[in-house]
């Protein structure tokens, strides 16, 4: 596996998935996706989100207009699907921590869809990492500060990339400005899955 390269507190492992493992987890991620159908939240101002989203684990993230939450169900009423094993192997070797993520946040950008720059502060313990796995076309992502404002640095995540965000990094301000399309082959139809690992209560 490569080394880590260091960015503002990151730990960005390019092409830490072989091609094969890259396919072999979107098979995993589809049978999420088939028990737990992608959907749009809604943003506390009533627009939806330009990426749609899903999650495997004990808890899932919704956001809906009575807010952002982590929820034990999906919003069709179910429990969400069990992680898939190949995102368990990827935390346990890279996240540095005993834990277990209770939480694995499947987002899905078609072409055009972004994510504006925010914190991820619905966790109760900042200690714990993130973990995240970028599948499909190129994604430009943007790194802030621990305060809005301030320069930022960006750079692209690609197929089979897995960052890990820790330390004062995890509250980092973050977002994805634009997926290149067409740079990827392993999604037929095109358009960047990103996947995050967390730890929630
Ligand atoms: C830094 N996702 O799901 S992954 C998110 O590509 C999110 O879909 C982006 O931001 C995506 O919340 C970026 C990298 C990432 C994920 C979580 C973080 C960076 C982070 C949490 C804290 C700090
Ligand atoms: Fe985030």
């Amino acid at each position: 596996r490569p080394d880590p390269q260091e960015i503002r507190g990151f730990q960005h492992f390019p092409g830490w998935l072989t091609a094969r493992e890259q396919a072999a987890l979107v098979a995993q991620i589809r049978e999420v996706v088939t028990d737990a159908p992608l959907f749009s939240s809604m943003t506390p101002y009533g627009k939806p989100m330009s990426v749609r989203m899903t999650s495997a684990g004990r808890f899932g993230w919704v956001s809906d207009r009575r807010g952002y939450r982590y929820s034990e169900t999906h919003p069709s009423g179910t429990a969400w699907p069990t992680i898939p094993p190949m995102l368990t192997a990827i935390w346990n070797a890279v996240s540095g921590t005993e834990r277990q993520p209770e939480c694995c946040l499947i987002n899905f950008y078609p072409e055009g869809a972004r994510m504006g720059l925010h914190q991820d502060r619905d966790e109760a313990d900042f200690t714990q990492p993130v973990v995240s796995v970028s599948l499909g076309d190129d994604g430009l992502f943007r790194i802030g500060n621990q305060m809005r404002g301030g320069t930022t640095q960006s750079l692209w995540l690609r197929s089979g990339d897995v960052m890990v965000m820790g330390g004062p990094a995890r509250l980092t301000y973050h977002g994805i400005d634009r997926i290149a399309p067409g740079t990827s082959t392993l999604l037929p139809k095109g358009g960047r899955i990103n996947v995050t690992m967390r730890v929630v209560t």
